[in-house]
């Protein structure tokens, strides 16, 4: 038989999330947590694409975390659900994901690279969502590994709430184990990752009562009759004292750093110790609030309400079909639940309810309120949705994706690639709904859009490794048009003599520019017959045709009002096909002796940086042929900058500003108007369209 996993209660939940920059050490974390609490026989390795959380091909082949793993294992009689997340900021999609089902954020970071950019990003995130934080100093066994430092960097930048509960024993290769601020013990690590307790070494015995009289007053500050015994000079004990600190976590007022090392083992028992004891169960966190029609309603998560469940990530597998990976908000899940998904109306039966680790399935019956689970084979459910029964139309909020502001264009390698490419995206976007898809007719490219170049790239790979789809990826090309910059009138004649009847119209056009964005204008002035009634729709299509088609460069010809005032017709040859003729005719000679301008593409961009880097990124505007509108302070020390910039300058702008900024600044852009193109530039964007029809 296969092995079940125990159905845990709502207080021995934990629900644990890793976050951190990228390199931090938080997959190696979760692999050595792993292992500590028997989940795993021992810890693999990212440098050897041996790890529970890194388990997908894109992901080995990078060594970088990419998605959200779960990787749950059983500690002192709790089941702590651990998740992995990416640090790198293409993927911060599912850092949001996992946010909104976290109970704890625990940040991970590098003893020796510091507090990076990553990390400063989330914890901001976490600021916003009031999410619970704690912090793992790791890698100080590696060379230049410095603590001090470290915690003093993780005050600067997240303030007084930041509680050192322990220190390093020993640095470098020296460093063997953690002295507790808060029982006044030293713990002594064996090579196997079990700990001795001793007492506080003699040379940091003096530094620790300090930082240990420093804790106890963080602690009980936040508990008037503690603190009032503590001015009498009692001291709380040891569990009042966790107690306290708990309740801080739990309000996100404190957030404990604890240290070790994720390579060698030092501080991970203790770590997943502190999750059980000062790490909220998901009852200490405040009710969800869930959209329910025209209100709201705060559900919390009791084991015996109404079973609701929020799907958080789903993941395509063209295998064993779409998981769907939950947190059961309230009530307990049961096997063959039948709910119904309040944002598509479909009834969909949980048939198999299974933990996941890494890839690992194992079953699970029931899933009690706070947990997560998941399931397979939900046909029409989707990352974001909510489970409910009949008749309880209530909803969560959806949480919200780094836009998509890098593309590329994307050309199906062969008829059959072309046949599956779009089913294919689709069930892409339904597990990553960062990525988007847009057809552009002008240009007629098909655009797939994510948060960075990573982003894309990995997209694509999946697409060929789970549907076999394989696509080529060209620039995109920007879709310039072309106008007329004065008035002119033509005559438009098409004659054919041959054999039988002929063909033959005339049509005498005048051409005039439109205000931008009006586009096309058919003006018939025709009096007195001169083209029969009946031909003249024929003379406005072939204008219209030929405007498609493009004008004097090629481009699409746009904002023109053309008049038809004069024509000529044969009672036998004239048909709508020489009308036609004529229309086309006549616009493409009225145009030419109009004059032509090319016109570009402009959008409207709006770029939040640190206002440290405000002067770099206007400056860059400016080289970029852009006019800045204005600038404005958002949040704190955020400059927000509005620009209208040409559409062709900003086509990798999501890498432009990530190295200009160091990742700490974010942009949107959209297509706001067109506008003349400079001369000079003409040719170069003739070149684009050339390419188009190679
Ligand atoms: N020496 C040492 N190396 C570590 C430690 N933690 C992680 N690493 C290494 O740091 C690199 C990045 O680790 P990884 O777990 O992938 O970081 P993540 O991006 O945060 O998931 C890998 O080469 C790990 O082997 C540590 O505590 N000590
Ligand atoms: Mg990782």
């Amino acid at each position: 038989m296969r092995p079940h996993m125990k159905s845990y209660p709502t207080a021995k939940i934990r629900n644990v999330v890793l976050v951190g920059h990228s390199g931090s050490g938080k997959t190696t974390l979760a692999e050595a947590l792993l292992a500590r609490g028997g989940a795993i026989p021992r810890a693999g390795r990212v440098e050897d694409g041996s790890t529970v959380a890194d388990f997908e091909p894109e992901e080995q082949k990078r060594r970088i975390s990419i998605s959200l793993a779960l990787a749950p294992f059983e500690w002192q009689g709790h089941k702590i659900n651990l998740i992995d997340t990416p640090g790198y900021a293409d993927f911060v999609g599912d850092v949001e994901a996992a946010l909104t089902v976290a109970d704890l954020a625990v940040f991970v970071v590098s003893a020796v690279d510091g507090v990076e950019v990553q990390t400063e990003v989330i914890w901001k995130r976490c600021a916003e969502l009031a999410v619970p934080r704690m912090v793992f100093i790791n890698k100080l066994d590696r060379e230049r590994a410095d603590f001090e430092r470290t915690l003093e960097h993780l005050r600067s930048v997240f303030g007084a709430g930041v509680a050192p509960l322990e220190l390093p024993i020993g640095i470098e290769q020296g460093f063997k184990g953690v002295a507790d601020l808060l029982s006044d013990k030293a713990f002594i690590y064996r090579p196997d990752g079990t700990h001795s307790t001793e007492d506080i070494p003699d040379e940091m015995a003096e530094l620790e009562h300090q930082v240990h009289d420093n804790l106890v007053e963080g602690i009980v500050v936040a508990d008037d009759e503690q603190m009032e015994r503590y001015l009498e000079g009692e001291i709380p004990s040891v569990d009042e004292l966790e107690h306290t600190l708990a309740h801080g976590v739990a309000a996100a007022t404190v957030f404990p750093v604890v240290c070790g090392s994720a390579g060698t083992g030092v501080g991970v028992d203790r770590l997943a110790d502190f999750l059980c004891e000062i790490g909220p169960s998901p009852a200490d966190r405040p009710p969800v609030t869930v959209e329910a029609g025209d209100t709201t309603v705060d559900v919390t998560p009791d084991a015996s309400g109404q079973p609701l469940a929020y799907v958080f990530k789903t993941i395509a597998d063209p295998y064993v079909g779409q998981l769907s990976l939950f947190k059961v908000l309230s009530g307990t899940i049961h096997t063959d639940e039948q709910l119904v998904n309040t944002t598509t109306g479909a009834s969909e039966r949980l048939h198999g309810l299974f933990v996941l680790r890494g890839k690992d399935q194992t079953p699970v019956n029931p899933v009690n309120a706070g947990d997560l689970a998941a399931v397979a084979k939900l046909a029409n459910t989707h990352t974001g949705e909510t489970l409910a029964p009949k008749g309880t139309p209530v909803r969560v909020p959806a949480h919200s994706y780094a836009a998509a502001v890098y593309g590329v264009a994307i050309k199906a390698r062969t008829q059959a690639d072309d046949d599956k490419l779009s089913s294919s995206l689709q069930r892409l976007q339904a597990e990553d709904p960062g990525l988007t898809l847009e057809r552009n007719d002008e240009t007629r490219q098909t655009i797939l859009r994510g948060a960075g170049e990573t982003h894309v790239a990995v997209a694509l790979e999946r697409l060929a490794r789970k549907f076999g789809v394989n696509v080529d990826v060209e620039d995109i090309r920007v879709p310039y048009r072309e106008t007329i910059s004065g008035a002119a009138e033509a005559e438009g004649k098409y004659k054919k003599q041959s054999g039988g009847h002929g063909q033959f119209g005339v049509a005498w056009l005048r051409v005039e520019p439109l205000p931008r964005g009006e586009g096309f204008k058919f003006v018939d002035k025709i009096v007195g017959g001169a083209i029969p009634r009946q031909f003249i729709p024929a003379v406005e299509k072939g204008i219209v045709e030929t405007m498609h088609a493009g004008g004097v460069h090629g481009f699409p010809v746009v904002d023109v009002q053309v008049e038809c005032f004069d024509g000529k017709y044969h009672p036998v040859d004239s048909s709508e096909m020489s009308f036609k003729m004529a229309g086309s005719l006549g616009f493409k000679d009225a145009m030419a002796k109009a004059g032509v301008v090319v016109l570009e593409p402009v959008s409207l961009l709006q770029v939040t940086v640190p206002a440290a880097f405000q002067g770099d990124v206007m400056g860059d505007i400016n080289s970029r042929r852009g006019r800045v509108q204005g600038t404005e302070t958002v949040g704190e020390g955020e400059q927000q900058v509005t620009a209208y910039v040409p559409t062709a300058e900003i086509l990798r702008y999501a890498i432009d500003l990530r190295s200009m900024t160091g990742g700490r600044g974010r942009f949107t852009a959209e297509h706001a108007y067109y506008d003349v193109l400079p001369g000079h530039l003409l040719d170069k964007a003739k070149a684009t369209l050339a390419a188009a029809q190679a």
